[in-house]
């Protein structure tokens, strides 16, 4: 079997001790990070399944997300290329009531090497620490809001609703994640959607750069 399929595998079954050693081998064998990355993303999809479906429970799909995050930091340097400028600074966060944190810091690895400078508040952050980030932080230019569950598009909502009405400026507001559609976006008043990590990157961009 070939090493990326094994880092497919061996991800979905939750060994992190294995994961990062079998990353570094399947990059030495010559697969390219972002398709060792996609083997991942897929690997998390059939665990999702897994765990739809009953066969799985909650501490198999966290294992799961253990042994990918164990495999994300061997990949992270073959990812994010340092940008020479800064474009300002990005305020990311997963919205309350949401702990999904692995697609949030591939967002984040993205847009931090296209040149912004990160301040991650983490997961599960009400609407306030998200404008508090926004306030105890210098040259903000773009806010980046996740959402992993359907359960969350409303929290996504109350986020942006609170962002506009707390009256700060100069920058915009991106969000994404799974349950996240152009159309969502567009009805919650975010300046910006994108469905992956790398459009992500290429979104914050363009945005900051409009
Ligand atoms: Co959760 N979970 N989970 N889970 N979990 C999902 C999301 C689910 C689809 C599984 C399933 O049932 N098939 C399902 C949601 C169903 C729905 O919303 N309709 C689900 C559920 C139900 C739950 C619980 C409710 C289960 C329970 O307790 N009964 C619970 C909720 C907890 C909570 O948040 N309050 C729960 C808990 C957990 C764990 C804590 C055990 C663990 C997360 C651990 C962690 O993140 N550290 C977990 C996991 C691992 C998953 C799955 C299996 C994998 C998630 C993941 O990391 N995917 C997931 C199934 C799946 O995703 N297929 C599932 C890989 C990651 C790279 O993808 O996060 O989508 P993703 O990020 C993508 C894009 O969305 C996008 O870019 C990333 C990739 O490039 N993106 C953005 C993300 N943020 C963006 C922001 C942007 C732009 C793009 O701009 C700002």
């Amino acid at each position: 079997m070939a090493k990326i399929d094994e880092v497919k595998e061996q991800t979905i079954i939750g060994k992190t001790k294995i994961v990062p050693g079998l990353v570094q081998a399947a990059l030495d064998e010559g697969s390219a990070a972002k398709d060792i990355l996609q083997a991942m993303i897929d690997g998390m999809k059939i665990v999702g399944d897994r765990f739809s479906s009953g066969e799985i429970y909650v501490p198999e799909m966290l294992i799961a997300a253990k042994a990918m995050a164990k495999g994300v930091e061997v990949l992270k340097p073959h990812l994010s290329s340092e940008a020479s400028t800064s474009l300002g600074t990005c305020v990311i966060g997963t919205v309350e009531g949401d702990l999904h944190d692995i697609g949030k810091n591939l967002v984040n690895m993205m847009i931090g090497s296209a040149g912004f400078d990160m301040v991650d508040i983490g997961v599960d952050q009400a609407p306030s620490k998200f404008i508090e980030a926004i306030k105890n932080n210098k040259n903000v230019k773009l806010v980046a809001c996740s959402a992993l569950l359907t359960t969350t598009l409303p929290a996504l909502k109350k986020t942006v609703d609170a962002i506009r009405e707390s009256g700060l400026s100069g920058f915009k507001v991106i969000v994404g994640g799974a349950p996240v559609t152009q159309k969502f976006a567009d009805e919650i008043g975010a300046d910006g959607y994108a469905p992956d990590a790398g459009a992500a990157a290429e979104k914050a961009k363009a945005m900051v750069a409009a």
